[in-house]
């Protein structure tokens, strides 16, 4: 039997290292409640990704539900954003009493096409919501100038963009605030966890106070918060997994090279797109399958991949335009580009200690389509 080989492997620091870091807590007994690994890691985190304000969350999913609800937006308001995303992005909106109304994606990077959003924009549009999909960062300028014409917030959902930056810029720095991730799965990860940053001071304490109910001392409760922090072990994963997050991406990058060596060559298979002015993260490695000419299409390559016990997941499909868990109905062919890839695209093993030789197996396989 072949080896199995995962979509993707959680990064972790050698365990002498984390059971180092996490000594400490042994002696001070302080597990969570904002200790000092959480704020060492929101310090660290602040300085490598280049943003003022950040405030960590338990997950990226809460940060993006409590960012969306300090913007204080009316229910029933409308969020302009995309289908072609992780559940996550579209229920974070629902949740807060919000209507999603769907943009089509562009065909090159996948993110929100600017020049589809004014159209959607009615008078109750409050809010865009871009998602940096794969790492593909969003036209920023685009979207910021739309945004600013119409007085709409832009809150990016940046959980695949970890250390990412265009033009020099931390991608945390682009709209009014950016939500990342810190998921196992992700380039950088906390166990579970995630962050806001943002650029308007206001947020710092109603994020704070939305995390951590409201409390601002022993006898003091000045907002309706919930609770939404990092623990003090989650942190200290986050600040062993931070000092070797670089060299985590180096090898990222030479996989996702060695892929694209392999299968840029093949006709019918699409990659994914190098951006100018981007440092990349190197996150996922989708490729879209044109079954016409690739002679085979996506389910049928990824069911191959499995006989070989190769894992692959088709991030992001189903779009969330087809959910029936929505009050609304909404329908896919409003958005026939996001249709047409998430219904071609697969996303193929990746991550920093996937080796080489896994790599040249699978664009084997691919390469002779059986
Ligand atoms: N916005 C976007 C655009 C997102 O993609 C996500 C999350 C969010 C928001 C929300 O962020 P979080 O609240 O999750 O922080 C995964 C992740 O659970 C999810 O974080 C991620 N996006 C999504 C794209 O993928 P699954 O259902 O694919 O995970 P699972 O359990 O099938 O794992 C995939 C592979 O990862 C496994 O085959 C092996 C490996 N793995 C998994 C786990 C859980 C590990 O190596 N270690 C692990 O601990 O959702």
């Amino acid at each position: 039997m072949d080896k199995k080989i995962l979509v993707t492997q959680s990064t972790i620091p050698p365990m002498d290292e984390y059971i180092r870091e996490i000594e400490s807590l042994w002696e001070t007994k302080w597990l969570t409640n904002m200790g000092s690994k959480h704020v060492q890691l929101q310090q660290e985190l602040a300085a490598y990704l280049g943003v003022e304000n950040i405030e960590l969350m338990v997950n990226g999913h809460m940060s993006i539900e409590l960012g969306i609800q300090v913007c204080g937006f009316e229910r029933g308001s409308e969020v302009i954003t995309t289908p072609f995303t992780f559940t996550s992005t579209t229920h974070a909106i629902v949740r807060n009493g919000l209507k999603p109304v769907f943009c089509d994606v562009k065909p090159d990077d996948y993110t929100i096409d600017p020049e589809k959003i004014e159209a959607l924009i009615s008078d109750k549009t409050v809010a865009i919501m871009p998602v940096h999909v794969y790492g593909n960062i969003c036209d920023v300028e685009a979207i910021d100038s739309i945004a600013r014409k119409h007085g709409l917030k832009v809150l990016y959902d940046a959980a695949h963009t970890f250390g990412e930056t265009y033009k020099g810029k931390g991608v945390g720095n682009f709209g009014d605030m950016s939500f990342f991730s810190f998921h196992a799965t992700k380039v950088f990860n906390t166990i579970e966890g995630g962050a806001v940053c943002f650029h308007d001071e206001k947020y710092k304490q109603s994020l704070y106070d939305i995390k951590n109910f409201g409390i601002h001392g022993p006898e003091e409760v000045k907002a309706v918060g919930g609770n939404a922090k990092m623990n003090e072990f989650c942190a200290s994963m986050g600040l062993c997994n931070l000092r070797h997050v670089d060299e985590a991406i180096e090898k990222r990058k030479k996989v996702v090279e060695r892929y694209r060596e392999k299968l840029s060559v093949i006709d019918g298979i699409k990659l994914n797109v190098v951006q100018d002015g981007v440092k990349q993260n190197y996150a996922y490695f989708p490729v879209v399958f044109d079954p016409e000419v690739y002679g085979k299409n996506r389910d049928e390559v990824q069911e191959i991949l499995a006989g070989y016990g190769i894992g692959s997941r088709k991030y992001f499909y189903p779009l969330t335009n087809s959910y029936d868990c929505y009050e609304w109905k909404f329908d896919t062919a409003e958005t026939p580009i996001a249709k047409s890839i998430s219904d071609n695209v697969l996303c193929l093993p990746l991550y920093a200690d996937l080796s080489l030789e896994d790599v040249d197996r699978i664009c084997r396989i691919i390469t002779e389509k059986c």
